[in-house]
């Protein structure tokens, strides 16, 4: 297997800490936005959404979307369990998960690339669309630093896939000046998922 790996991207970094916490080895090969590398057919052949991250599999098979990537790696690694261990549990999961992907990763994503000149000339940007999407995170992070009064990880008691999206989703939110420290639910969980071993993934 490898992985095609955007080293600054939210969702290849997603990848990257569920392979590390299941302690699975997988090479990564960086696909250079910059250069367009990610435009080209061969690329695109791999995933025609031109998109980081894609798991090839050692038969060419390619994985792309990067919850699918993580559904298959706890398929093929139960252990430590990062989905679910029964039906309930794995619902709650399922569920926090889409409100951090919907509601956080994904608005982080497009503040990012309707805010940033690194985006300019890639896509049309629409700059009040950053503002009022940047201010969706920010209403956001309220409601999950209320919710995090009352728990210590996203869905519950113990580190799972949504805790992954969130972390991925606020070291973005960061890089682009959304800030959360005066939320110290928040905070503090943040400094909890990102002391561990696999946060530098
Ligand atoms: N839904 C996809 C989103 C993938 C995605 O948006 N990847 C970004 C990096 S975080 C990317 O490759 N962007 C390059 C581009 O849009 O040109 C997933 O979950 O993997």
């Amino acid at each position: 297997m490898k992985l095609y790996n955007l080293s600054a991207g939210l969702n290849p970094r997603r990848v990257r800490i569920f392979l590390a916490e299941k302690g699975v080895d997988v090479p990564f090969v960086e696909v250079d936005m910059t250069k367009h590398e990610n435009a080209t057919p061969e690329y695109l052949a791999k995933n025609p959404m031109g998109k980081m991250p894609v798991l090839e599999l050692d038969d060419g098979t390619y994985i792309s979307e990067s919850t699918a990537i993580c559904r298959y790696i706890e398929a093929l690694h139960p252990e430590p369990n990062l989905f679910g261990n029964d039906p309930l549990e794995a619902a709650q999961i399922e569920m926090w998960d889409r409100r951090m992907e919907l509601d956080m990763a994904v608005p982080v994503m497009h503040a990012f690339q309707h805010g940033s000149p690194f985006w300019e000339g890639r896509l049309t940007q629409v700059k009040d669309y950053s503002e009022v999407v940047s201010e969706t995170i920010r209403k956001n992070m309220a409601w999950l630093d209320e919710e995090l009064g009352g728990r210590d990880y996203v869905a519950g008691d113990r580190y799972t896939i949504a805790d992954i999206t969130l972390q991925c989703s606020l070291i973005i939110a960061k890089a682009i000046g959304i800030r959360f420290d005066d939320h110290a639910n928040l905070t503090e969980w943040f400094g909890r998922v990102t002391s561990r071993p696999t946060a530098r993934a």
